[in-house]
């Protein structure tokens, strides 16, 4: 049994096509506090954080946009995360993808805290490994990866507390990754498990791999869930949609092998749009992925201990 602590995160800044403000709603209507205390965990729901107002920070390339925001957003979203790992596990839900630059560090902080080494695993079809001086489109979303893993050029972002070193670093369901973003993650040990990898091995061996290391450093582990890791064909809401993603069975294949390592310490639900989605299937889909994630299943599989 866990505790669950179900944290709103409406940020909209990081991207231009509002309506991931609309996220946390969204996750409430459709059950998930009720999906989490039918599996038998209890469940606290914090409300929606409300950040500061942005400073007036600036920074050199002008594509970028909302820049005092985001950084507001990610002071907030840092305390508050920092605040409830030592309560029980945190599902910040969002939201676009640049609350992760909040979340991921405050959860960074409690790590060095507790001397235990941080490992993120990001769901995503991008790497979110921009900075602030080489994205193009200037959406803040596709940063944060690079923020957490320590690359410089985050100036006027608090220092990121401890950055997660790039062996502790896997990403899985990726396929849209831009000339700097491939260029910079070349230079790194970061597991890139894009959709060639999968294709090839499937997507138990690489997740199983990674998780055996964590467990192995008695790890903390973040997951960082864009909803354009799935397929878009099963969850259309979302700003950016990427063919060829993850099916729906290899999807919840990731979550019930999450659930049995035991090792998830916080979640991250980023990028779902209700405004674009079909009857509220994206926010459903998404909801029972949680589901998956911590406990439902079929059968118990008595072949491995995890
Ligand atoms: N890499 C592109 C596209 C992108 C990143 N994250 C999303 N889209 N959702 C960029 O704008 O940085
Ligand atoms: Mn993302
Ligand atoms: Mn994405």
């Amino acid at each position: 049994m866990t505790h669950c602590i179900l944290i709103g995160c409406p940020v909209d800044e990081g991207q231009r096509r509002a309506g991931c403000l609309m996220g946390p709603a969204a996750y409430r209507v459709a059950g998930l506090a009720d999906t989490l205390s039918e599996l038998g965990h209890t469940v606290e729901d914090r409300g929606d954080v409300i950040p500061a107002e942005g400073r007036d920070q600036t920074c050199a390339n002008p594509a970028v946009h909302h820049l005092p925001e985001v950084i507001a957003w990610t002071e907030a979203l840092s305390a508050v995360a920092t605040t409830a790992m030592t309560d029980g596990m945190p599902i910040f839900m969002g939201g676009d993808h640049s609350l992760s630059l909040g979340t991921v560090s405050g959860v960074a902080s409690h790590a060095r805290a507790a001397g235990r080494p941080l490992f993120v695993i990001w769901l995503d079809a991008h790497s979110d490994f921009h900075t602030m001086q080489s994205t193009t489109s200037g959406n803040l979303h596709g940063t944060p990866m690079a923020y957490a893993a320590g690359r410089a050029g985050f100036e006027p972002f608090p220092p990121f507390p401890e950055p997660v070193p790039a062996e502790n670093i896997c990403m899985f369901g990726i396929r849209s990754v831009d000339p700097a973003e491939h260029a910079a993650l070349k230079e790194t040990r970061i597991t890139v498990n894009d959709m060639r990898v999968l294709d090839e091995q499937g997507i138990a061996a690489p997740l199983r791999a990674f998780l055996d290391r964590v467990r192995a450093q008695n790890g903390l582990l973040h997951v960082s869930l864009d909803v354009d890791f799935l397929d878009p064909s099963i969850a259309p809401a979302v700003g950016t949609t990427v063919p060829g993603g993850t099916t729906f069975r290899e999807a919840h294949l990731v979550c019930e092998l999450l659930h049995e390592s035991g090792l998830m310490t916080s979640l991250d639900l980023v990028e779902l749009n209700p405004f674009l989605d079909d009857r509220g299937r994206t926010a459903k889909l998404m909801v029972d992925l949680v589901g998956s994630l911590m406990g439902r299943k079929v059968f118990d599989r008595p072949t491995r201990s995890y």
